[in-house]
């Protein structure tokens, strides 16, 4: 075997200068989860004879981008890895098995890339070198999931523009909603000291497309648009340029009079416009691919221009202007009002609708999947679809604030996909609406050594990205590509994983917020059952608001008779959702008020389907902490051990959600569970008793 050693010292420098020293396929420490989807672990029988014959005699171009060095890099260590021993080197470009052109014509430079392959020769195609890097990971993925090298065709391309990630990091390091440990940015030591961990996060930000990171929370401090902060994120800018990321900031609307020594942020005034141009121009200088502020106005205390009177659009087109053709204005649409007695769910539709085709044309609307906030089920936002002249992006939470932390395993795919694929009747499925603009995601990365906290979190991360890259991948595909990468490439161990994951969010929902019901957990923290909750002085931050449970029944009617929420939904989605006959049992009680002893399609009353419910989300974890146990032939220990851990805490937390509501509900209206129901072990006042001041995330 002939093996091109000729230009290792060539790329070794060039890696050093991109700080890609640690750039092994192989994780630094085997099996503690660092090293995510991209641990490469080797192949085995055929699919290693295959990529054997014809890897075994090779040798890689070495582009001298630095973004399609990286892609060169990041296949010839990873091919090295699947191959497990660590031989294949570079050579003259003659000699080249994987050749590499990132720079087609042919092909459009948003990242697309062609892959064409025979029996000698791998041939990688783009329009730019962003393009090589994705085609490198695209072909890795294939490649772990045993495709032949010989035959391997891809032809891809990014559907959405923009596929971001949101930190809710504080300069601090605490984490707003995050789960994970402290935040991976360490500002305090930018911009001279730059953690591996960056490059790290970088490299597995691209391998799933993600080409947008706002660094810090929504909930912003205005000092970190001040000149040393400029210095510390150009730092990250550079070191992020060449995997195709653009960093942009969350920008504090009263920035102006907060460290501008201006008596106001009013967008009106002349002097305000001033400040943000010059504060744009500050950052163009040092990060010229700068992306864009990324805004919470008016929203949950936070500044914004109606503070002066002015409307959303106001404020949005004055950063814009500042901004200019350089960059993007991402303006929140996730506003509710104390002073507002309207349905919470409403109040984001009635803000930003009458401001359709107002907005400037560098700004994006940026809207939670649902009109509450991040629950484990919502109906899609009614903004989607509602604002034809605007640019508008999806939100979604990857970090599971709503969802268990950490510990509970539910996989996310299967939400977002619920929300993508929803036809708003109004001129296309969500992913339709949102495909101009992009995706963003509330970032679930911290310091833990796995990163998110837990395994199974990494693949929120993973189904994000890919999702933003092709909503059109369906959850299944997602989640097992994943497991085949992050966990073991046995076919049946697969299904078991693929499994696990498809039905986990399900789980969560049936033992949490079974039939429509949002919000129930406690107040704040947001961790555990809270559904007795009803004496915080803002209505909208009860959970009683939520579900209006009494002894008669329970839900909030949305219809004509109630909020009439239903009716900012397109006539035919609305007039499915309004009919008890037609609507989907998974929205009842979002839509509708319900009798307890109302029967149900099941047969059932109400109280029994509810019980039925959380009782069908404690077995289904069960059952997840039984197939878990069965794997262990197939999982590393340190990480089978952390997940069956993690299942423990669930199954007791899922047998908390279901006892704590169940006796909550049993208090309002007194009927006795039905005949074989487990009893519940505490009484209510016990579950009440139960405080967490020191819940992580808050
Ligand atoms: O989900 C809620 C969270 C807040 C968050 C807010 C938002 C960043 O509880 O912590 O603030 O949404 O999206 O702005």
């Amino acid at each position: 075997m002939m093996r091109g050693r000729g230009l290792v010292n060539r790329l070794a420098m060039l890696a050093g200068a991109l700080g890609v020293a640690a750039l092994a396929g192989a994780p630094v420490r085997a099996e503690d989860g660092y090293a995510l989807w991209l641990r490469h672990a080797p192949l085995e029988g055929e699919a290693l004879a295959r990529l054997d014959g014809f890897a075994g005699s090779v040798s890689i171009d070495l582009p001298d981008n630095p973004t399609a060095a990286l892609a060169a890099n990041e296949l010839r260590l990873g091919v090295d890895a699947l191959l497990g021993d660590g031989a294949i080197g570079f050579a003259e470009p003659s000699m080249a098995a994987f050749q590499f052109d990132c720079d087609d014509p042919a092909i459009a430079t948003d990242g697309a890339f062609r892959v064409t392959s025979d029996v000698s020769r791998m041939r990688i195609a783009a329009g730019a070198p962003i393009g090589c890097l994705y085609a490198s990971h695209a072909i890795l993925r294939a490649l772990e999931q045993g495709a032949d090298p010989a035959t391997l065709a891809l032809d891809e391309a990014p559907v959405m523009p923009l596929r971001m990630l949101n930190h809710w990091d504080n300069p601090d390091g605490h984490v707003e909603r995050g789960y994970a440990g402290r935040s991976i940015f360490d500002w305090w030591h930018l911009p001279e000291r730059l953690d591996q961990r960056m490059i790290d996060y970088a490299r597995a930000n691209a391998s799933v497309g993600i080409n947008g990171v706002v660094v810090n929370n929504v909930n912003a401090r205005a000092f970190m648009l001040e000149a040393r902060y400029i210095a510390k994120l150009k730092r990250l800018a550079d070191a992020w340029r060449p995997y195709g990321i653009r960093v942009y900031l969350s920008a504090r609307f009263s920035a102006p009079r907060d460290i501008g020594g201006l008596a106001t942020a009013d967008p009106l005034d002349p002097a305000v416009a001033a400040w943000w141009q010059a504060k744009a121009d500050e950052i163009y200088a040092a990060i010229p691919d700068f992306g864009g502020f990324l805004v919470k106005a008016n929203s949950e205390g936070q500044p914004g221009p109606q503070d002066y009177g002015r409307s959303h659009a106001d404020g949005a087109n004055m950063l814009a202007a500042a901004l200019g053709d350089r960059g993007t204005v991402i303006w929140r649409a996730f506003v509710y009002k104390a002073q507002d007695s309207t349905d919470r769910t409403m109040q984001a539709y009635a803000e930003f609708v009458p401001l359709d085709g107002q907005f400037a044309d560098n700004v994006i609307v940026q809207v939670k999947n649902g009109p509450l906030d991040f629950q484990p089920r919502e109906p899609f936002h009614p903004l989607f679809g509602a604002m034809p002249e605007t640019r508008l992006m999806f939100e979604g939470q990857i970090t599971k604030e709503y969802l268990g932390f950490a510990s509970h395993l539910a996989f996310l795919g299967p939400l977002w996909k619920d929300v993508l694929d929803a036809d708003t009747g109004r001129g296309g499925t969500v992913a339709q609406i949102v495909a101009p603009a992009g995706m963003a995601g509330v970032a679930n990365a911290g310091s833990d050594r796995n990163w998110t906290g837990s395994d199974f979190d990494q693949a929120n991360w993973y189904a994000f990205g890919r999702l933003a890259w092709n909503p059109a991948l369906p959850a299944e595909a997602i989640a097992r590509e994943w497991a085949a990468q992050t966990f073991t490439r046995d076919p049946q161990a697969l299904d078991t994983i693929t499994a696990m994951m498809l039905g986990s969010r399900e789980a969560v929902v049936r033992y949490m917020t079974p039939l429509g019901l949002a919000h129930v957990m406690d107040t704040g923290h947001h961790y555990g059952p809270g559904p007795w909750v009803c004496d915080l002085a803002r209505p909208d931050w009860n959970p009683c608001y939520y579900h209006r449970a009494d002894s008669e029944g329970i839900g909030f009617d949305r219809t004509a008779r109630g909020s009439g929420a239903l009716a900012q939904y397109a006539p035919q989605v609305a007039a499915r959702w309004a009919d008890l006959a037609t609507i989907d049992p998974r929205y009842l009680l979002w839509f509708h008020r319900v009798g307890w002893n109302q029967a149900m399609p099941s047969g059932r009353t109400l109280w029994a389907e509810m019980v039925h419910e959380y009782d069908a989300g404690v077995a289904a974890v069960d059952a997840m902490a039984r197939d878990w146990q069965a794997l262990a032939p197939h999982i590393d220990a340190q990480r089978h051990r952390a997940v069956a851990e993690n299942l423990a805490i669930q199954q007791a937390e899922a047998r908390w959600w279901r006892d704590a509501s169940l006796a909550y509900w049993q208090s309002l209206h007194g009927l006795a569970l039905p005949a074989g129901a487990t009893p519940i072990p505490e009484s209510l006042a016990d579950y009440q008793r139960r405080t967490f001041p020191e819940a992580p995330g808050q």
